[in-house]
């Protein structure tokens, strides 16, 4: 059946032009067009620009740890610093963050030690952090499953009547996720404190985005779930800090849920085990490593007189520092027993899992004396 629509041009869906405070250029949108946002404080910007310069040394380092063989495998957030600062900077130390495998500088800027974030990205079986300590849920791998989670902490609070928000993060695919649609539409029936930040950065590893919706943004899905939704220039920080900010604050004061999209660009490819080469342009990289959301708060900020080179080069200096410990935490020996990955499944033993365990054992004890062989060897 099709509709009797005697325009179809009127069905046509364009998308609008994502909110932002600082324009590509560098400079502050005028009042009419920020949508009621405030610019945050040139100190609150500082200190953005300063946690999204360390977060982005952190990322160009651990990748190349990861080129090395350091890790086995590391997603990289480069270009989408403004999402992932602006959403742990509107962060109460009450609240909690539900992130995924994308996000380790989220972590990182929510005060994870380095060796802590990466030692699942080595190949141990579980995080290496203390979530109730952090207030960060693990890195989600199985994608959305961790906007379900945030809903029901979220609801948990409201029930408890605290104020906690929960925050979560994720990917533009992940919105195609059945857990998804889950998440959004009970956050909203039941007004759960939660905000969900969609880091839209296009692609689904090779999927663009127009392959899995026919709307014009994720943001204004929002509306069919029954709760606010934002359409932000995910490489603006300050857009990004006032609208996430501004949803927290909601939350808090029992509004209930928000769904803000931020329009962005993952620069990297998926992960190490990627060729992003087979489905996207270099031109089309080029375009968006010129809308970097670093050099443009910069050059505000430079304009605003509050960078200066020796604020600069102190900055510069705090992110070498950073690099430094991680190059070093990673040039040690992981401790790492596989067998670990039995003790914690149930409280009585089960045969089926008893006899992978055995399986496993025997392995290990091959691998073990293969191993001390080979260097008896080598040493004669
Ligand atoms: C439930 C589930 N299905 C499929 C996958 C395989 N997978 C891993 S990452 C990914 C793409 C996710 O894209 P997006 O949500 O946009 O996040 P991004 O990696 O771009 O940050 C897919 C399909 C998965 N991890 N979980």
């Amino acid at each position: 059946m099709s509709l009797n629509v005697e325009n179809p041009s009127l069905t046509a869906v364009l998308a609008p032009p994502p909110l932002r405070l600082i324009d590509d250029q560098g400079r502050a949108v005028p009042q009419h067009e920020s949508g009621g946002f405030r610019l945050p404080t040139v100190e609150t910007l500082l200190d953005l620009y300063r946690q999204m310069v360390v977060a982005r040394r952190f990322d160009v380092q651990v990748t190349a740890l990861t080129r090395q063989g350091r890790l086995a495998t590391y997603p990289s957030a480069l270009g989408q610093e403004a999402c992932e600062i602006a959403a742990v900077a509107s962060l109460a130390p009450q609240d909690w963050l539900f992130p995924t495998y994308r996000d380790s500088i989220a972590l990182l800027t929510r005060g994870v030690e380095p060796k802590d974030i990466l030692a699942s990205f080595r190949g141990d079986w579980h995080s290496g952090y203390d979530y109730q300590q952090h207030r960060i849920a693990p890195q989600a791998t199985p994608l959305a499953t961790q906007a379900l989670h945030a809903v029901g902490l979220a609801t948990a609070a409201k029930l408890k009547r605290d104020d906690t928000v929960a925050l979560t993060l994720l990917g533009d695919g992940a919105t195609s996720e059945g857990d998804a649609h889950e998440a959004f539409n009970f956050a909203a029936v039941w007004q759960a404190p939660v905000v969900f930040v969609v880091q839209n950065n296009q692609f689904a590893i090779s999927v663009p985005l127009d392959k899995q919706m026919a709307c014009r943004t994720i943001a204004d899905k929002a509306i069919g779930y029954g709760m606010p939704g934002y359409y932000v220039d995910g490489n603006d920080v300050a857009a990004m800090y006032a609208v996430i900010s501004a949803a927290m604050d909601l939350a808090r004061s029992g509004g209930g849920p928000t769904l803000i999209e931020g329009l962005t660009y993952r620069i990297e490819a998926h992960t190490n085990s990627d060729d992003p080469t087979r489905y996207r342009t270099t031109a089309d990289v080029d375009l968006w490593r010129g809308r970097d959301p670093i050099e443009r708060l910069e050059k505000y900020l430079v304009s605003q007189g509050a960078l200066t080179e020796e604020v600069r080069a102190s900055i510069l200096a705090d992110a070498e520092t950073l690099a430094t410990t991680t190059r070093e935490c990673m040039t040690e020996q992981a401790v790492i027993d596989p067998l670990e990955l039995f003790e914690h499944v149930y409280s009585t033993p089960r045969s089926a899992l008893a006899e992978q365990r055995a399986f496993l054992a025997t392995e290990l004890d091959g691998d073990a004396a293969a191993s001390a062989i080979a260097n008896e060897e080598s040493a004669r």
